[in-house]
């Protein structure tokens, strides 16, 4: 797959110019990790389940166990993964722009992991759970601690634990949410990196950095939701499409 020479020359010229970049990544930075994106998650023994069922308040009080043993079956499946060089170029971006933070609306971590170091998770981290009413984070559980039934109990108030991520109807944490749409309004350049553009608050994040006058540039398979408000679409896939572009940039920072 080649990009074309000419849209990843511009591209670098203008990350070159930018002093504050903002990355917004969704499910498909982290598709070349073997990570299944949100939709495709679904696949073999959760073929048959709507992921607007599990991905919800309700989804998960109807059947608390089956979406504990989703998350658990989504989380092992992360563990089992590692950033790919789509991710390691966004780290290393870090390191050549003035200023960039990456907003992610990604669950599985892999962003810190592969050496970024300021990123804004809107959707929160599959890896962290909280306890279903009081909030709070627990650091360790054990899948059968509680009268040997799933999801695991708060050892604080014996209430349920659920994952720490927003479910669809859930609002996003309102922090993270106002500092992303902050960040958007800005940037000099806003980076969009495969997603959708399908879930909102945060898929409205490139047309607030487009309004506020910002460069923006996407990155994925085909064009979408996001593709009227970029300037620039790099088709491919990122894990390929990142390396090249900042391998452009560092040579033109060298200049
Ligand atoms: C909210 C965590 C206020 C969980 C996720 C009715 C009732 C209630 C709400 C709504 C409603 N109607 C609409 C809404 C709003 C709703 C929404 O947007 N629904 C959509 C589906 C219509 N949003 C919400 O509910 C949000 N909260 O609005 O609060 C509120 C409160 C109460 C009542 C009303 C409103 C909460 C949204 C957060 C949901 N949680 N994740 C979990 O992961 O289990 S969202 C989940 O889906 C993912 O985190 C991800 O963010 C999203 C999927 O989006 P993408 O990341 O873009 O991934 P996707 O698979 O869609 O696309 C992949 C892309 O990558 C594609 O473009 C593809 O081409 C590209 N690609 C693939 N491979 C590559 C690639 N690109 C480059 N390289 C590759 N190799």
């Amino acid at each position: 797959m080649e990009v074309d020479p000419e849209m990843i020359e511009r591209s670098a010229g203008w990350l070159a110019e930018a002093r504050k970049v903002v990355v917004f990544t969704g499910a498909g930075v982290s598709a070349e990790s073997g990570i299944p994106t949100f939709r495709d998650a679904l696949t073999g023994l959760w073929e048959n389940y709507d992921p607007q069922q599990l991905a919800t308040p309700e989804g998960f009080l109807a059947d608390p166990k089956l979406v504990w043993e989703w998350y658990a079956y989504r989380r092992k499946l992360i563990a089992e993964t590692q950033p790919n060089p789509g991710h390691f170029a966004l780290a290393e971006l870090g390191k050549l722009v003035w200023e960039l933070t990456v907003v992610t609306q990604n669950v599985d971590g892999l962003h810190r992991k592969a050496g970024s170091r300021k990123v804004i998770e809107l959707h929160g981290n599959i890896t962290r759970v909280k306890c279903w009413r009081g909030d709070t984070v627990v650091e360790d559980w054990d899948d059968r601690s509680w009268a040997g039934d799933l999801p695991p109990r708060c050892k604080l108030c014996g209430d349920m634990l659920r994952p720490d991520v927003v479910w669809f109807g859930e609002s996003l944490p309102e922090q993270e949410l106002a500092e992303a749409f902050r960040l958007a309004q800005e940037c000099d350049l806003m980076l969009v990196v495969g997603t959708s553009g399908l879930v909102q608050p945060s898929a409205s994040l490139p047309a607030a950095a487009r309004q506020a006058g910002a460069r923006v540039v996407e990155v994925n398979r085909e064009p979408g939701e996001i593709t009227p408000s970029a300037h620039l679409l790099l088709k491919g896939k990122s894990g390929e499409v990142l390396p090249v572009l900042v391998n452009r940039l560092k040579r033109l920072l060298e200049e």
